[in-house]
């Protein structure tokens, strides 16, 4: 990767991975671009930013040539939550904004990634040790956006070329941005109302397993996938990759090792929650460790830690 844009720059991964970038590629080498054009974030004022709806091809097009980019990192997308409420924004989105990308990079040659999720998985899939390849039959917008996704990228590689990588994210957690309208984002609420109110009440029902990982092995990962050769890549689709998987009550123990006034109670959603239970409860990240060496650095308890300690430092 010499000179790269990013689509969704100013969202939970994109906020986090520009500023990385900028740092190992140098501030004129990372193009982040967003549909919003907040003054008063660094993601805007401390390097390019160009404002960017990713179902405008033509503009796209454009911001590629002027900077004579390389790679192209497509985030932009509605995640599981917002996409069912919003099906069919969630398709032009999602699958408008991603065939563009594609296409883009198609044309101009270009190092290409964006993320899949657990959601490209359904209520068929196995729900333990999910593997690599396995049976994909979401029953939500967004799986099928991602399923889609994946299916795009094995064809952009094989019948033109495109040097297509992804992998399919687990939930995120981070103190940076908050993530909006996921089914995992309970796992972000959880730290914050801890610290300011000693307790949560969770959207998410007590006994729901699900794959999770903290941000910073979320961008240390997108860096290093990148950057593997490309000869040692099988998986054009998306490699399953996850750090933990745990469920609420689980994060409350960790907090309550900190905190032990912490109160976690629960108000499941029934829309959310009946997401969570089609999705695995862990996946098998053995393809991504052998033909590209993930490694993630953070378990459920030295994520806790840091979690508290950078929020603690913020004074939310
Ligand atoms: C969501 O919950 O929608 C995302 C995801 C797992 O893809 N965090």
């Amino acid at each position: 990767m010499k000179k790269i844009i990013i689509t969704g720059a100013l969202g939970q991964i994109g906020s986090e991975l520009t500023m990385k970038l900028r740092e190992l590629y140098g501030k004129d080498n990372v193009v982040a671009t967003d549909i919003r054009e907040p003054k008063d974030s660094k993601v805007v004022t401390d390097g390019i930013f160009e404002q960017l709806d990713v179902t405008d091809a033509d503009r796209m097009k454009a911001l590629v040539e002027k900077y004579e980019v390389d790679t192209f990192i497509h985030l932009a997308a509605l995640l599981s939550a917002v996409a069912e409420a919003k099906p069919k924004l969630a398709w032009d989105l999602n699958m408008g904004g991603l065939l563009n990308a594609l296409e883009i990079a198609r044309e101009h040659n270009l190092k290409f990634f964006t993320p899949s999720s657990i959601g490209a998985f359904g209520p068929e899939t196995p729900k333990d040790q999910t593997p690599q390849v396995t049976i994909q039959r979401p029953t939500t917008m967004y799986g099928v956006t991602k399923v889609s996704g994946e299916l795009l990228g094995d064809y952009y590689f094989q019948k033109f070329g495109v040097d297509t990588r992804s992998v399919r994210f687990p939930g995120l957690i981070s103190h940076e941005t908050l993530p909006g309208g996921g089914t995992t984002d309970y796992a972000v609420d959880i730290y914050f109302e801890a610290l300011k109110n000693n307790a949560y009440t969770s959207f998410i029902g007590k006994g729901t397993y699900m794959d999770m990982m903290y941000m910073s092995d979320a961008v240390d990962l997108i860096i290093q996938l990148m950057e593997a050769p490309s000869e040692q890549l099988k998986c054009r689709n998306a490699y399953n990759v996850s750090a933990m998987s745990v469920a609420p009550e689980d994060i409350e123990r960790e907090i309550q090792k900190h905190l032990p006034e912490f109160k976690l109670t629960y108000e499941v959603d029934p829309v959310r929650q009946a997401i969570a239970e089609s999705w695995p409860n862990a996946i098998d990240t053995s393809a991504a460790q052998e033909e590209w060496g993930f490694s993630p650095q953070f378990d459920l308890e030295k994520m806790t830690n840091d979690m508290l300690q950078q929020l603690n430092n913020k004074e939310i």
